[in-house]
């Protein structure tokens, strides 16, 4: 839609910015301004090359400091009128059905731009959310990668068709992966900004090393890159948003915080969600924060705010916040309809104050373009973006045949034969120091072995760091020298701080999606941290950060990126008084996690290497360890020396039998083997009991092959019966072992319900020996 415009006096002709306009006639453009707009198209700062086809180059510096000349604005105001004319694009191709989901940046590119050319993209990281098109755009992602996203092409290069149109990804330019999941990038932009950090401090970690993730794992660093992120003002209303002011506050980090304030969450308005409806207000007493609150619809003022928040972030003094108020000029999403519950009054409102028009008439009334000028650059823009979409419909689609491609890593199998050294290679050497010492050649603990593993994987490879709730041994450095130290509520940490230093050792706030959310952030910038979940039992508010950022990273950016970290969580009861928060079990829930491996030993030798295999395959680990097996005598060992590992999806005979095959895991092995062995001698019945140790990958082949000698099955475990994790082996024998079963499948768990602190209760809502040699009886007499 064409409207009519009053510059100084004269009558223009204006391109309204509405969402729905039909296509625009535009007057020809004089050979003049096309050779201008080619040579801004190549400008010398901030924005690589664009268009269909287009290398991205790095710009060394933005260098826009000073006043901006004409040639800086028009590019400013032709990167906004891009990213507009590729929203409308696509909205167009959407209303087509041509593309399956549209979400724009209109109203918002103001902001963006000048975020983006305060930056420097492949050298600062970005972590942007879904409306950031022309922040996108304007660090170098083309229109023509926009498109191949928007139809779901086997060549898009953010996710190969697996996610929505402006979920972004781009490793050339640091552009990590995002989710639609509002606020969690923040946590993962914290821990970036940690590593990079790191790196700097330790640029010796940063070397390749090939037997582990470290081969495939590549890292870039400078000392003074900024890590941006962003979100909606409606969002910042997630606890998340708070955990991540919180540390970067807390450790000066060079995070830019950007808040684009429409002042709209879908539909509801900001009033109902935030306090007083301004956001800057609320985070004003964060220490060591630079802040600026700018009108995100002057892309100069938000320059400026840019530049001053990323000379504070360069120079080390800490984050910076940088809240915009824009406007949401079309409706949330294609999917929604703002005229339903905003006035008309406030949408014409918004009109006024659309980005694009303000900056339209600007660059009119300061005589920097002409009218013609100004439609021709408009005309080129919107020519850009359908030969885009005409370029993405040529494109490739993504095969079925590789869709669990990247699910986990395709480089290292953590199956594979690389770790099975499974013999035990230096017995009887110190895998510890001060407080966590496996000396001597006796058995160890799980609880020793574990720390041993740590020990020597962290003096091995300079990339891990271990962070958790209480898990140093004193905060307070100075005064480690008088006390003992914590490490860790059940110590399995114990001595790590006192041995590699602060810095690879260190308490987290209380906050386990803080915990894990900065895991990812480390984990995308090649490191491997092995962070500690308190107690399985508290491991939900990290559920978030697991299942949808963690877990797939790898899958959604078609292996891009990935965050191969390792979570340790103690886990389970017969603690005889851990009542209900401290007992849970719930493996299942993450076994139904892909992306996520899950390891779950039963002795201080699997514990040991499979720990081992853990920290250093290629794909994020749960470990699950059962805090009643830390220090039983049960499945002690001696030390096994540096190298030992265990290569997961291999289960292991615990007990070698005929009759019947008993299937289980953690805190029921040793139970099941009491069970066994009772059996044997009361009923003459002869039990193997197949420990799995990892539950995710899993032996298939070992529990198929003990199946076919004995023709009867148990799955024994300790989580609950219903929707347990024995449901699923329990379906598969059934599915495929069918023919040579002699017997139903039988299942042994824990009652559906909570475990109670008072022993009685505990000891018969939990799996006994007793449960389960009463199986085994009634299994072999059907
Ligand atoms: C954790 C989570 N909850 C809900 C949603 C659904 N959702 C998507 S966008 C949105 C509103 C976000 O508003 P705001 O943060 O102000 O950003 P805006 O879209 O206005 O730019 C909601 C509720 C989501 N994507 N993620
Ligand atoms: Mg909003």
């Amino acid at each position: 839609m064409i409207l009519e415009g009053d510059v100084d006096g004269a009558k223009v002709h204006l391109v309204r910015p509405a969402p729905y306009r039909a296509a625009q006639p535009f007057d020809t453009v004089s050979g003049l301004l096309q050779s201008e707009l080619v040579s801004l198209k190549n400008r010398s700062y901030g924005v690589t090359g664009m268009g269909v086809g287009s290398s991205r180059s790095r710009v060394p510096e933005p260098a826009l400091a000073g006043s901006l000349s004409s040639q800086q604005l028009v590019e400013i105001y032709r990167l906004m009128v891009l990213s507009r004319c590729v929203d409308d694009r696509e909205i167009l191709l959407k209303r087509q059905q041509k593309i399956f989901f549209q979400i724009s940046a209109a109203g918002h590119e103001a902001l963006q731009v000048g975020a983006a050319l305060a930056l420097r993209p492949g050298y600062d990281w970005f972590f942007p959310y879904y409306r950031d098109r022309a922040l996108c755009l304007a660090l170098g992602v083309t229109p023509a990668d926009m498109m191949l996203q928007a139809v779901g092409a086997a060549t898009d290069t953010a996710s190969g068709g697996r996610q929505m149109p402006t979920h972004w990804s781009s490793r050339s330019l640091n552009i990590v992966s995002t989710s639609s999941s509002t606020t969690t990038q923040l946590l993962h932009a914290v821990g970036c900004a940690e590593a990079g950090r790191y790196f700097s401090g330790h640029p010796e970690a940063a070397a390749r090393s090939d037997g582990d993730y470290r081969a495939f794992r590549d890292v870039t660093f400078h000392g003074d890159e900024v890590v941006f992120t962003s979100l909606g003002e409606g969002s910042t209303s997630q606890g998340e948003f708070w955990e991540a002011l919180n540390t970067a506050s807390n450790k000066k980090l060079p995070v830019i915080f950007c808040v684009e304030d429409n002042g709209y969450a879908i539909s509801v308005p900001v009033e109902v969600s935030m306090p007083g409806g301004n956001i800057s207000n609320l985070v004003a007493n964060f220490p060591n924060f630079h802040f600026a609150e700018v009108d995100g619809t002057d892309p100069e003022a938000s320059l400026r705010a840019f530049e001053a928040a990323v000379a504070h972030c360069r120079a080390g003094l800490g984050p910076a916040f940088v809240h915009g108020h824009c406007v949401r000029a079309y409706s949330h999403s294609l999917s929604d309809d703002d005229r339903l519950y905003r006035s008309n009054a406030e949408r014409e409102a918004d009109i006024l104050r659309d980005p694009v028009t303000k900056m339209r008439m600007r660059l009119l009334r300061e005589k920097i373009l002409t009218e013609d000028e100004i439609n021709a650059l408009e005309k080129q823009a919107d020519r850009e973006a359908e030969e885009a979409a005409e370029h993405a419909f040529e494109a490739p689609l993504p095969t079925v045949e590789g869709i669990t491609r990247h699910v986990y890593s395709e480089d290292l199998d953590p199956t594979s034969r690389v770790f099975a050294t499974e013999q035990v290679q230096n017995a009887g050497a110190v895998g510890g120091g001060k407080a966590g010492d496996a000396k001597g050649s006796g058995p160890r603990t799980m609880a020793d072995l574990i720390n041993a593993c740590l020990r020597d994987e962290m003096r091995r490879d300079p990339r891990i760091v271990v962070y958790g709730e209480d898990i140093a041994d004193a905060s307070r450095e100075e005064i480690l020298a008088e006390v003992k130290g914590k490490g860790g509520v059940f110590k399995l940490t114990a001595g790590l701080q006192t041995e590699f230093g602060s810095e690879r050792v260190f308490n987290s706030p209380l906050c386990e999606a803080n915990i894990v959310g900065r895991a990812v952030g480390y984990g995308v910038r090649g490191m491997k941290p092995v962070v500690e979940i308190q107690f399985f039992d508290y491991i939900w508010p990290a559920m978030h950060q697991i299942h949808n950022e963690l877990a797939l990273m790898r899958w959604r950016s078609n292996g891009a990126w990935a965050a191969p970290a390792v979570i340790r969580v103690p886990i389970g009861g017969y603690l005889t008084g851990g009542a209900i928060y401290h007992s849970q079990s719930g493996e299942s829930i993450f076994t139904h996690i892909p992306g996520l491996r899950v390891v779950f030993p039963s002795n201080a030798l699997d514990a040991n290497g499979l720990l081992r295999t853990a920290i250093r395959c290629d794909d994020p680990v749960l470990f699950l360890e059962h805090k009643r097996l830390y220090r039983e005598t049960y499945g002690r060992a001696p030390y096994p020396g540096p190298e030992f590992a265990i290569p997961f999806g291999k289960a292991k005979i615990v007990r070698p039998g005929a009759h019947i095959t008993l299937v289980t895991y953690g805190a029921l092995v040793p139970r099941s083997l009491q069970a066994a062995e009772r059996a044997h001698r009361e009923h003459n019945i002869d039990v193997e009991v197949l420990d799995l140790r990892t539950l995710n990958p899993y032996d298939w082949e070992a529990i198929a092959a003990s199946i076919r000698k004995t023709s009867r099955v148990i799955v024994a475990h300790e989580d609950m019966l219903s929707w347990g994790y024995g449901a699923e082996i329990a379906a598969r024998i059934a599915d495929e072992l069918f023919d040579i079963l002699d017997a139903p499948v039988k299942r042994v768990g824990s009652m559906d319900t909570f475990v109670a602190y008072q022993p009685v209760l505990e000891d018969a809502i939990l799996p006994q020996p007793e449960t389960i040699l009463k199986a085994i009886v009634d299994l072999r007499s059907f």
